[in-house]
């Protein structure tokens, strides 16, 4: 086994995101030297890529930021109850000042492969520009939703206006006023796109697929009073962020659909949804996402407030979805969403009726029209959950494929860790804890940097899954999604991605346990001194 000092650091960490960022904080405390690659020119991950216009939170924002350090939240005041995204690049921009976290951050550093090389008991790095780094630790912090995905449409070259990808968007600002604009994707990206552009582009028309049930997000400005009173609060929203099940505010009503009237019914859904944020998605009734006749209950109450908000009925049919029940996908959280189909500058177009052909010089051809466009916006999305690892060549022990090893689908131990790909630790890995992602991030750095104490204090320089224990956690994983109607459905949490070769049926993705049951599970694994994983 090698020493340290045969190795350039002793931590890489891959991506200078929220969880990189974080990451990177802990490792200094440990004593570890520590080189961050990141893509970007800047910090912010997520908030660094996705500067879209209308790109903003849904969770609230202050259950968002990061809770580790009390002085940062007396220091930082949100103005909005969903901070817009150039508010949360400027936070983290904020954060990575005040731990002067860049001098170990390389910005437009892509990384390309990693490969671990049993002989020095590390991993080496490579680089897009050809250089190697090696380290003893691999921390991946490359996000869940970070590998955007394009369709595959003839012609996309041939486009002579401007086209941009939401989560490849440029710095400099686009300007739609007076421009006819093409939105190609109705998930949640789409539907903030659609807002901000529908109200100065000249000509909007938005290419959905599948429609999507959205719900308000009823943003308000914070004045800087109640921001006092929320800080007053923090301890109290941290801790209830602990303990719900996707680490929202929000958490399921303990009451079932039919445990009620039909009157108190309706006058539970009408508060949810002329309430703030999530609640109508992740603290409905609790059987709201396994009980059919339930979810029919909530679908029929969506699907008429859509009918209520868009004014020509043809219109509003083809935005309520047909073929999946509310919350099944992802909820997207919208202000005047529906409102924007009656303006006269907007045209909805079913591309299952009438399908994209193909990107013209001058627009999209579709089975029954040709359009001209100005600019087109593809809200496309992203190859979810492991794409992003699958865009670096991952080579674990006896030169296995990061890649080969998850053809099915991922495996993981409590989704940081994989067996052949020692001293590899994943922050949002596959089967992590969703939901309000920053606490599942904080809680995945802590447990990372615990381990890496733990290995310190007895001299260890080696961890690596126990493929047996891999196995009964992947059990847990399958066993969590048994009965969800969520599974019934493709979308980016079932694994599909129709542009995507190899993502064309459904898998259970993602870890669908709540966050106090996925933390309880990685709690023990600690408690009972990682003999879950192999420790030398
Ligand atoms: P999503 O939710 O994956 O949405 C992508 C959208 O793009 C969705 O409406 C797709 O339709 C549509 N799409 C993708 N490819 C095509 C083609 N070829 N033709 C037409 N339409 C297409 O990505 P988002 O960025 O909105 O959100 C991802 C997550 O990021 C979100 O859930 C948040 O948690 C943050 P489809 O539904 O596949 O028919």
């Amino acid at each position: 086994t090698g020493t340290a000092s045969d190795l350039d650091h002793d931590a890489i960490v891959i991506g200078a995101g929220m969880s990189g960022m974080f990451q990177l904080i802990r490792l200094r405390e440990l004593g570890m030297k520590t080189q961050v690659f990141e893509a970007g020119t800047g910090v912010g991950g997520t908030w660094y890529w996705n500067r879209y216009p209308g790109a903003r939170f849904d969770s609230e924002s202050y259950s968002y930021g990061y809770s580790f350090d009390k002085d940062l939240l007396k220091e930082w005041s949100w103005t909005e109850h969903f901070a817009p995204q150039p508010e949360t690049e400027r936070y983290l921009n904020l954060v990575a000042d005040k731990y002067d976290l860049r001098r170990d951050i390389r910005f437009s550093a892509r990384v390309t492969a990693a490969a671990w090389d049993e002989a020095r008991r590390g991993w080496t790095v490579t680089l897009e520009d050809g250089s190697r780094h090696s380290s003893r630790f691999l921390i991946t912090a490359i996000g869940a939703l970070s590998a955007p995905t394009m369709p595959n449409f003839p012609g996309m070259d041939e486009f002579r206006g401007e086209s941009y990808h939401t989560a490849l968007w440029p710095k400099t600002p686009v300007e739609f006023a007076g421009k006819r604009v093409a939105v190609i994707g109705t998930g949640a990206s789409g539907v903030q796109v659609i807002q901000e552009v529908s109200k100065t582009a000249a000509q909007l028309t938005v290419f959905q697929r599948t429609p999507n049930w959205c719900a308000p997000l009823h943003n308000a400005k914070i004045s800087p009073e109640e921001m006092e009173e929320i800080r007053s609060r923090y301890d109290e929203i941290f801790k209830r962020c602990g303990e719900t099940f996707s680490c929202f505010l929000h958490t399921p009503d303990p009451r079932n659909t039919f445990d009620v009237t039909p009157e108190e019914r309706e006058a539970f859904l009408e508060k949810l949804y002329s309430e703030r944020g999530f609640g109508i998605w992740v603290g409905n009734f609790k059987d709201m996402l396994t009980n059919r006749a339930a979810n029919e209950e909530i679908s029929r109450f969506v699907a008429n407030k859509i009918r209520q908000r868009v004014k020509d009925p043809k219109v509003a049919e083809m935005l309520i979805p047909k073929d999946h029940g509310f919350g099944t996908r992802r909820v997207p959280l919208e202000t005047n969403y529906y409102e924007c189909y009656n303006q006269p500058n907007v045209k909805l177009v079913d591309v299952r009726a009438t399908p994209i052909e193909r990107i013209t010089p001058t627009g999209i051809r579709t089975s029954d029209a040709e359009y001209e466009f100005d600019i087109i916006i593809y809200a496309t999305g992203f190859d979810a959950l492991r794409g992003a690892f699958d865009r670096i060549d991952f080579t674990g022990k006896g030169g296995i494929k990061l890649k080969d090893k998850w053809a099915d689908g991922a495996t993981s131990l409590v989704g940081m860790l994989v067996d052949d790909f020692p001293n590899m630790f994943m922050l949002l890995g596959p089967h992590t804890a969703l939901g309000n992602i920053p606490r599942s991030i904080e809680y995945n750095v802590e447990w990372v940097t615990a381990l890496l104490r733990h290995m310190q204090a007895h001299g260890k320089t080696y961890a690596e899954a126990r493929p047996e224990a891999v196995e009964r956690w992947m059990a847990h994983v399958m066993e969590c999604a048994v009965g969800l109607l969520s599974m019934e459905v493709d979308s980016w949490m079932t694994g599909v991605n129709r542009n995507v070769e190899g993502r064309q049926k459904r898998i259970v993705a993602r870890y669908t346990g709540s966050a106090p049951t996925y933390r309880a599970w990685c709690d023990e694994v600690a408690a009972k001194g990682y003999r879950d994983l192999t420790l030398a």
